[in-house]
């Protein structure tokens, strides 16, 4: 059944993110991929209901990307984007540049979405610097914001577990919004919850102690993917753009998750109709086939920072290896072709009322405590088992992968984001999936 030989060490990979010594004593391995499917070194096949992490938006194997990034390692396996440059870089920017909101039309290309964000706090750092403002240097996250794994990324993050263990050594002057999650007023939400949008008024109180002058940036996921599916309170993301421009404060958006057509737009910017100074990027940009990520800036803040240095003077101190490597890039250009040519994110559109049915008619099913939705991404929270959190979740994330069906969880919340290619008989399979899952585990 296996083509490659049994891997009898486990010991060595340590693994990110993971239970290694939980998951080593019981491995869950998947061995290639194609379409909707994954199959497992068992030869089982397990339904993608997470699109990998978030991330394979056209599904796997797809014949277009791989062509293109063979042809590209064939021709140019690696150039450096310092002081030279590919033409197939220039033209991956100009792509992603496209399905930017208007006017974000200037990328930085980077290897992930921890570096995007990475990336653009340091862009609105030089961007007020340029601009002779250079004592706005604070930045504000929010409560339960996922913004990876740098220093900077954790350090606006607000996932408790991610930062704990580095507190002493997170970024000096930051600051969190409050998260928007309340199940009082919002359980069972289907799309953006009504209650809420006065949240975003607490911007003004933290503005108000540091003063306008002394901060750099906002930055928030439109919707909170890792932390377990936050939709945001219909007009809050508004509200902050307004807040933000009033005291010349930029805003990030970072859409590592909402990019590309999660929501059925190709930006959340997009589909809220709300626009950041900055956009950070990863994951779907090229199908999640090479690491890649990116940053679209305004052209105000592109501009202000490379119109800003003395003539042959290297304007922003910033940069990877890997920016633009030939083979992500190449892959970006087939993958944003694929989603033009098969109208993805107008699948995803159309496929989010039968997708938000699906969710929500699990709303009687043991241990859910709140169902919510947007596009093709969704939440299931559970009631936490006394004395073990995501104990519960885990062991319904396990039975589904044994009954064939691959979902993500965090703490007590599952969270689907299926590749937007799904039909609706396999919408209906994860769920009814789901819902024998939940009604095996205690
Ligand atoms: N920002 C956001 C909003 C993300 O969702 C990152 C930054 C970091 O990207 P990289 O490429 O450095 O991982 C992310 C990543 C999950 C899960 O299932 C979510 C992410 C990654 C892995 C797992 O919750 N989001
Ligand atoms: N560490 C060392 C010693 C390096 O030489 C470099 C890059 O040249 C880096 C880290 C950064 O690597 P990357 O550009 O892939 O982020």
């Amino acid at each position: 059944m296996t083509s490659r030989p049994v891997i009898d060490d486990l010991s060595s990979f340590w693994m990110p993110f993971t239970a290694n010594r939980q998951f080593k004593s019981a491995p869950r391995m998947l061995e290639s991929a194609k379409g909707m499917y994954y199959r497992t070194t068992d030869g089982r096949e397990v339904l993608d209901g997470c699109a990998g992490l978030w991330c394979v938006n056209a599904g796997h194997g797809r014949d277009e990307i791989v062509a293109a990034i063979t042809k590209q390692i064939s021709t140019l396996d690696f150039a450096p984007t310092f002081q030279m440059g590919h033409p197939v870089a220039f033209e991956a920017a100009s792509k992603v540049a496209e399905l930017m909101p208007p006017g974000l039309d200037r990328i930085f290309f980077t290897n992930s979405g921890s570096e995007s964000v990475d990336t653009a706090l340091k862009i609105a750092l030089a961007y007020h610097r340029a601009r002779g403002e250079g004592q706005r240097t604070r930045l504000i996250g929010r409560e339960r914001g996922y913004h990876g794994v740098g220093f900077g990324g954790i350090s606006v993050g607000g996932i408790s577990t991610n930062r704990k263990t580095f507190s002493g050594a997170l970024l000096p002057s930051v600051d969190h919004l409050p998260h928007t999650h309340n199940l009082e007023h919002n359980a069972f939400s289907k799309g953006q919850p009504a209650w809420g949008a006065h949240l975003a008024d607490e911007l003004e109180r933290i503005v108000a102690l540091h003063d306008p002058s002394t901060i750099a940036a906002v930055i928030v996921e439109p919707v909170a993917g890792s932390t377990g599916v936050l939709v945001p309170p219909q007009g809050y993301l508004q509200k902050l753009r307004d807040i933000c421009t009033k005291h010349g404060i930029l805003l990030i958006f970072d859409e590592v998750i909402t990019g590309f057509g999660r929501l059925g737009k190709a930006t959340a910017s997009e589909y809220f109709g709300v626009t950041p100074d900055l956009l950070t990027m990863a994951k779907a940009i090229n199908n999640a086939s090479i690491p890649m990520g990116a940053v679209a800036a305004s052209r105000t803040v592109h501009d202000t920072i490379v119109n800003s240095g003395a003539p042959g003077a290297i304007e922003l101190a910033h940069g990877y290896t890997y920016s633009a490597h030939p083979a992500a890039a190449a892959a970006a250009i087939a993958t944003i072709d694929l989603y033009r040519s098969e109208d993805l994110f107008a699948r995803a559109h159309s496929l989010a009322p039968k997708f938000e049915s699906a969710v929500h008619a699990l709303r009687d099913a043991p241990h859910v405590k709140d169902i919510r939705n947007l596009g093709l991404v969704a939440g299931i929270e559970l009631e936490s088992r006394a004395g073990a959190p995501g104990a519960r979740a885990y062991e319904a994330f396990v039975k589904c992968f044994e009954a064939g069906v691959l979902i993500r969880f965090t703490g007590d919340i599952l969270a689907f984001s299926p590749p937007l290619i799904i039909d609706d008989a396999q919408i209906d399979r994860i769920f009814s999936t789901v819902r024998e899952a939940l009604a095996s585990v205690q």
